[in-house]
């Protein structure tokens, strides 16, 4: 127990002890993370805290939907792909999300900050798609849902401090993947046939290389890593290779945008729908309404491999850019 907490720490824990309710032991529970000076000394006492709390809002959230178990690692997708952020602690998650997205998770220059996962909408181009900032992967605080949302993600963005000794971050962070049974995807082949292993995809981020004084320390970083590595150096705090880094997720995530026409009508070129790459018009017709999935008829389509306007089959493979008109009569 670190010894300068302030007395009214001790009072919101007398006060703990002596709850009966989960609502109440929840309300207490945060006053007490609130209380606690934020450094060091007290990191495992918040991340412990913080464990206590989250187990309590499950269990209330489990009570409240009579048994069915709704996690907040559970996040619900939305836009044209799900990337999760992931790393030690005090990288920089919550400050790139904080400039990319709508969303406002809270960036502190102290450790452990992050306690759960928050969702925003990244706009690429003219889509969205959703990035997650997560809690730090981390032995003693990380919570198991943490493992399931990297799993369940389309892509992970693994982010590294340069100035933290981003080589052992890195090997930390895919040792503790590793034993959960996460690997990236190009790991597979160390692994034999029918392994129990989840292959996901990766991609590295070095944060905090703020401008060019850092390249030096980049480049030695990319020398001394074994093994071929698609690594990004970025800053979240003067926006440094941001639009790099946008583009290379949205051609990671191997999408493409479609456009849908109204027959008789110009097609929206604002608005393109994003749908994986190897979709056809009939994924295209049930992305946009069940109604033109059930009663499709015919199609056209103004693209790059089609003659303009040329008719299709329900299974016409889309390309990055087709204009498509549904018909259902
Ligand atoms: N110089 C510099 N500082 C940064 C950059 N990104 C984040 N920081 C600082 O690093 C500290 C940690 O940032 P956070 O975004 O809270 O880090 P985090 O990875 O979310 O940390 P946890 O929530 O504990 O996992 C803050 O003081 C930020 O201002 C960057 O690109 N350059
Ligand atoms: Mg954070």
């Amino acid at each position: 127990m670190p010894t300068n907490l302030p007395p009214d720490y001790f009072r919101v824990e007398k006060r703990l002890r002596e709850a009966e309710s989960p609502a109440e032991k929840i309300a207490l529970l945060e006053e007490m993370i609130s209380i606690v000076p934020k450094h060091k000394g007290t990191d495992k006492l918040r991340a412990d805290l913080r464990r206590q709390l989250s187990r309590l809002r499950e269990e209330a959230q489990t009570h409240k939907k009579h048994g069915t178990h709704q996690s907040a690692f559970h996040i619900e997708r939305e836009g044209a792909g799900q990337v999760v952020l992931i790393g030690p602690t005090n990288v920089g998650k919550s400050a790139l999300v904080v400039s990319l997205t709508n969303a406002t998770p809270e960036v502190s220059e102290a450790p452990y900050t992050t306690w759960k996962p928050t969702p925003g909408m990244m706009l690429v181009e003219n889509i969205q798609i959703q990035l997650v900032d997560t809690p730090p992967l981390d032995r003693d605080f990380v919570e198991p849902g943490l493992f399931d949302l990297i799993r369940r993600a389309d892509l992970t963005l693994l982010m590294l401090d340069l100035q933290a000794d981003p080589l052992q971050q890195m090997e930390d962070m895919l040792t503790l993947l590793e034993e959960h049974h996460i690997a990236p995807l190009q790991h597979k082949g160390n692994y034999p046939e029918g392994t129990r292993m989840a292959f996901i995809p990766v991609v590295i981020l070095v944060n905090k290389c703020d401008d060019e004084s850092m390249d030096e320390l980049f480049e030695v970083c990319c020398e001394l890593l074994e093994e071929e590595w698609q690594m990004l150096p970025v800053s979240a705090v003067t926006g440094r290779n941001l639009e790099t880094y946008k583009r290379l997720v949205y051609e990671k995530l191997d999408i493409i945008r479609v456009y849908a026409k109204p027959p008789g009508k110009e097609a929206d070129l604002e608005k393109p729908f994003a749908l994986k790459r190897g979709s056809t018009v009939i994924d295209l017709a049930a992305k946009i309404h069940r109604d033109f999935y059930d009663k499709l008829k015919t199609a056209r389509v103004w693209g790059s491999t089609m003659f303009d306007g040329q008719m299709v089959q329900r299974d016409y493979l889309l390309q990055d850019g087709d204009i498509v008109e549904l018909r259902t009569s």
